[in-house]
């Protein structure tokens, strides 16, 4: 008979490669002995410390699957997925920096860039010197980013973009803003632009009083006929499937860490309950109490399994995006129903920052929201299996 370890239930460990093991191991240690002991402080003033992409550049944690040669490790998606795990399992706002960086600005410049736009950017996003954002969403194109105003109008050496983004990570402190716009000159299709920072009608206002994902910051982008060039343009890509390709990857990075977030508060609420008495006993040696421990353990255990098999298809090149609508949707509701219970069996403890596990359950109402909202990918899977679209 095989053994069975209670917070790996599954053997992932066995799984992974010596490679993955390593790199997951510097992750790990990099987010407790670096990003935990600062998390509490900028919740609590909701103020984003732009050194850590530095840190993480140093560490290799941004561009994970980048190429070497454009400063990335080279390093597959599972890795990846267990970079996201290992930082969300501290803040998901860190990730959401970390993802934001690798999926959405990296990825696009090197998937859809031109030989010059990868090398002027992708080198100094990799090492964190230069912070990236990724602008789709708009006030009024949320779920429905087909929905999107921003035009891009042709002038005689490029184009003049106008219009606004709304709820974007790393905005106000960005150097290089990856946004989406209807080009008038591709028959008002939807094309990608890199704007650089100090762009004349550029500005990136903060969005304040956020009561989740308070470590990360998010703004609009604010875009006022700014004027770029030609070599602006992300040449290698048109339409919606530009952004969803991104999107793809980041939402699969979700999965993990969610479910990094998900440990923790299940790793808390077991400690928490083998510490506190109540009735002359530990709360852990309560049927209710351990009913729960059990339902956290298997979710999360399924959750991890899941994610593992769409990072080797993903990295086989053989992953549908319907697979990862999958793990997104479920791992993410799973990982905020556990943080909701575990901030119940902290008791009056739970509400407190000290304890962490509130600030994991507000911080994964936005992870259910961001990169396609729980019910619209519930619509992505209905419409895979029925062949009836019901968005509209
Ligand atoms: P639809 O007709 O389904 O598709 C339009 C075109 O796009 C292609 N496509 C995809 N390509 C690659 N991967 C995917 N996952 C794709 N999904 C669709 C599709 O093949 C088609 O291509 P073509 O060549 O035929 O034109 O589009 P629709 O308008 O009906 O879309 C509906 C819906 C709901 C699926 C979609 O719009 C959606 O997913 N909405 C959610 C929006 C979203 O996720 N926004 C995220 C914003 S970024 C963000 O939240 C970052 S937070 C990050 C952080 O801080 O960590
Ligand atoms: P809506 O689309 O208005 O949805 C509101 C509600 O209606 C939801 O419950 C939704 O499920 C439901 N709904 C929508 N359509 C349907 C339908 N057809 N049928 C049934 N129900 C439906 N965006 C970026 O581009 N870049 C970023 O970096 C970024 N970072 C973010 C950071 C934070 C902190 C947050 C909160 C958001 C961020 N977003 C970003 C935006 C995010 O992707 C959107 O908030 C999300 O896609 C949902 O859009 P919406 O807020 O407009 O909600």
């Amino acid at each position: 008979l095989g053994q069975f370890t209670w917070d790996d239930p599954f053997r992932l460990e066995d799984q992974l490669t010596e490679e993955e093991r390593m790199i997951r191991d510097s992750a790990r240690a990099y987010a407790q002995e670096k990003l935990l002991p600062r998390v509490t402080a900028a919740f609590a003033t909701e103020e984003t410390d732009p050194d850590i992409f530095r840190e993480m550049g140093e560490m290799g944690l941004l561009g994970t699957t980048t190429p070497e040669e454009y400063g990335g490790l080279s390093a597959g998606y599972v890795t990846y997925g267990l970079v996201a795990r290992e930082v969300e399992r501290v803040d998901s706002g860190y990730r959401s920096m970390m993802s934001v960086q690798s999926s959405l600005v990296m990825y696009p410049i090197y998937a859809y860039g031109s030989e010059e736009q990868r090398q002027k950017y992708l080198p100094k996003l990799a090492s964190g010197e230069w912070i990236g954002c990724f602008g789709l969403t708009e006030p009024d194109a949320g779920s429905d980013p087909a929905g999107m105003k921003t035009r891009a109008e042709k002038t005689e050496g490029g184009y003049r973009l106008t219009g606004s983004k709304m709820w974007i990570s790393n905005a106000p402190i960005a150097d290089v803003f990856v946004v989406w716009a209807k080009s008038e000159a591709h028959d008002g299709k939807i094309r990608g632009f890199v704007l650089e920072k100090g762009a004349k009608g550029l500005s990136a206002p903060k969005i304040m009083n956020k009561m989740s994902l308070r470590a990360s910051i998010t703004g609009e982008i604010v875009m006022d006929g700014v004027e770029v060039g030609e070599d602006a343009l992300l040449p290698h890509v048109e339409g919606l499937k530009g952004p969803f390709g991104c999107l793809n990857r980041a939402r699969y990075g979700i999965s993990w860490g969610a479910i990094g977030a998900a440990e923790a508060c299940w790793h808390a609420a077991r400690q928490y309950g083998l510490d506190r008495h109540q009735f002359k006993r530990p709360l852990a040696q309560t049927q209710l109490f351990q009913k729960k421990l059990a339902d956290m353990q298997t979710e999360i255990a399924l959750g991890l399994q899941a994610s593992l098999r769409v990072g080797r298809l993903m990295d086989e090149a053989n992953a549908a995006p319907e697979m990862i609508s999958i793990v997104k949707r479920n791992n993410v509701g799973k990982a905020l129903d556990i943080a909701r219970m575990a901030r119940d069996m902290h008791g009056g403890n739970g509400i407190s920052l000290e304890f962490h596990v509130i600030r994991h359950m507000i911080n994964l109402e936005t992870v259910n929201t961001y990169e396609g909202t729980h019910d619209v990918h519930a619509l992505i899977l209905g419409r895979a299996q029925t062949g009836l679209q019901a968005f509209f």
